[in-house]
């Protein structure tokens, strides 16, 4: 149960395919030795500057290229975004998203603000993320130096996929902003979509990059297509439970100190699967109302999800430790009650 990144495809794919309950058993059992068994973290995403993005990512309703129906606005006040990161943390959270549907950052006067904010927001107490599109070096070093935590950006899908869904980057590129961002110290989200029309080899060979990159992501978004009206992927089908759950607990196993977000798609789906999510290695879930520009789970069925399930808040800042006892042991029976 070390932490690898030496997994070959081959070792992840025969883990993906186990039958599911011995799959899911072996996730939780790694999950217990390195969470807490029964925390989950709840973050929330800030959409600070909405739609008009130059890219052409298939999935996404933020792209220029795409008739939808999104409320698209420039970059937000300090003071704007200041309030929803409030809301936030008194809704409960402890991580904030920042997003911004840039296909880079640039060296401009919207950064310095961007960078300003990060610091306003970073001083509430929780971990502020952000994600920008690619950065350089210089530039993760700027938001590193204004307390930025984690900066997210995915991979989404296989190398061989990905070139299906977006034209106007490559994975590459992605790769490298990843590399600009560790350099700079920090910490690392990187995750991707499920259901966009990928294989299964497809998803295990996205699950081998992310678990063989030089250090695992601390955090892992797995997102499910949410299918957008206007977008490319409009009428793809809803990916399956199963699906989920096998990825969910592939990344478990492979990335065993890395917090799994179970992330888009929640509002698609029953509490019995979100789950069986849970239970299957996520520990992290996006709540309010709106994700980035599609609607979200319920904050009030989430809170009540927490409590049926007796699930606790996972606190900001927390690290990951290792343990040779699992942590949070169900409690063996003693001889009598046999
Ligand atoms: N522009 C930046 C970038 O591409 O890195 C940041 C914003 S982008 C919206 C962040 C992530 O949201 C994408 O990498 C993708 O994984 C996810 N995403 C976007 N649209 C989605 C959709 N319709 N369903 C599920 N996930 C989606
Ligand atoms: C991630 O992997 N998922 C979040 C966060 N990182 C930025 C975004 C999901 C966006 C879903 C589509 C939307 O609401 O626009
Ligand atoms: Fe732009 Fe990011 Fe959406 Fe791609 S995923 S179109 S880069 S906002």
């Amino acid at each position: 149960m070390e932490i690898r990144t030496d997994w070959t495809f081959d070792a992840i794919k025969t883990i993906y395919r186990r039958p599911l309950f011995d799959l899911i058993y072996e996730a939780r059992t790694v999950h217990k030795h390195y969470h807490d068994a029964n925390e989950v973290q709840v973050c929330s995403l800030i959409s600070v500057k909405t739609g008009n993005c130059q890219e052409d990512c298939g999935y996404c309703p933020q792209s220029a290229r795409y008739q939808t129906e999104i409320n698209k606005h420039s970059l937000l006040s300090k003071d704007e975004v200041m309030g929803y990161a409030q809301s936030a943390k008194d809704m409960g959270a402890t991580r904030v998203c920042l997003g911004a549907a840039w296909r880079r950052v640039r060296d401009n006067k919207e950064f310095d603000q961007m960078v300003d904010i990060v610091h306003s927001v970073s001083q509430l107490g929780v971990e502020v993320c952000c994600t920008l599109g690619m950065v350089t070096a210089e530039q993760a070093t700027r938001l590193k130096e204004a307390g930025l935590y984690a900066y997210n950006h995915n991979l989404d899908t296989s190398r061989e996929f990905y070139q299906e869904i977006i034209s106007t980057r490559s994975y590459d590129d992605r790769l490298n902003t990843l590399e600009n961002i560790r350099q700079a110290n920090i910490k690392v989200c990187c995750g991707g979509i499920l259901g966009m029309g990928e294989s299964e080899d497809d998803r295990v060979a996205f699950l081998h990059t992310l678990a063989t990159l030089p250090e695992h992501p601390e955090s892992v978004p797995i997102n499910a297509l949410v299918p957008v009206k206007g977008t490319p992927l409009e009428n793809q089908k809803r990916i399956e439970i199963w699906d989920m759950l096998r990825a969910i607990a592939t990344a478990r196993i492979i990335m065993p100190g890395s917090i799994i977000r179970l992330s888009a798609g929640r509002a698609e789906m029953s509490l019995a699967e979100q789950a069986f999510c849970f239970f299957a290695g996520a520990n992290s879930i996006f709540a309010g109302e709106k994700l980035l520009t599609t609607p979200n789970a319920d904050f009030d069925e989430d809170m009540f999800l927490f409590e049926k399930l007796s699930l606790t808040p996972r606190p900001s800042y927390k690290g990951v430790i290792k343990t040779t006892t699992p942590i949070n042991p169900v409690e063996t029976l003693g001889e009598q009650s046999l």
